[in-house]
């Protein structure tokens, strides 16, 4: 079985002004859908096909280069698409809001906790909101395509919100202004996904 490229719930300019058409476009046509083809061909004929992304990467000899960039970057991407919403910038629901608030204090108090996780990831990489069993939340952030999943990277539990902080993901409408960008990314939050995921995993 072979990993597939999901498509985009929404249209490539439906993010507009914050995430802007151009970049949507290269970004899921042509960077998520190269860590797709990528992941497959690493894949092939290694024993590793039959299994799911979660299974692969909470699994994985960190050492296989390949499996974790391509699956990383395959499995950040497909989080990122679905945790984002045109009509996004509402807020959690209860249940959520009541872990920000036992696990950071507010939700002032996580949003800044997030948006400096993602400011001081230097180069590439993510941000991350993830749940452990039992609903405690944790902020961190991963370098390149890592992600929580992975065993040792110092960020664990499932990830419910993921930030990708890489240049292409911003350049082309904030250049370097990457603040800028995770202001933005704060406008287009699907908190309804991020809710359902949420009570899924903790
Ligand atoms: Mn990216």
């Amino acid at each position: 079985m072979s990993f597939e490229l999901p498509q985009l719930p929404y249209s490539h300019d439906a993010l507009e002004p914050h995430i802007d058409k151009r970049t949507m476009e290269i970004h899921h046509g042509k960077h998520h859908a190269g860590y797709t083809n990528n992941l497959n061909n690493a894949i092939k004929g290694t024993g590793l096909e039959s299994f799911s992304i979660e299974e692969i990467l909470s699994s994985l000899d960190m050492s296989n280069k390949a499996v974790r960039n391509n699956g990383g970057g395959f499995f950040n991407h497909r989080l990122f698409w679905n945790i984002l919403s045109p009509s996004g910038g509402g807020s959690p629901d209860d249940n959520l809001l009541s872990a920000i608030n036992s696990s950071f204090g507010s939700f002032e108090n996580f949003k800044t906790a997030f948006s400096k996780a993602a400011a001081t990831r230097f180069g590439s990489g993510w941000a991350w909101l993830c749940v452990h069993p039992g609903g405690k939340l944790e902020v961190c952030s991963t370098a390149n395509q890592d992600n929580p999943l992975m065993e040792g990277i110092g960020c664990g539990g499932y990830p419910i919100l993921g930030l990708d902080v890489w240049e292409h993901a911003y350049y082309l409408n904030y250049q370097n202004r990457r603040p800028d960008y995770i202001a933005g990314f704060f406008n287009v939050i699907n908190w309804s996904a991020v809710s359902k995921s949420f009570s899924k995993k903790s």
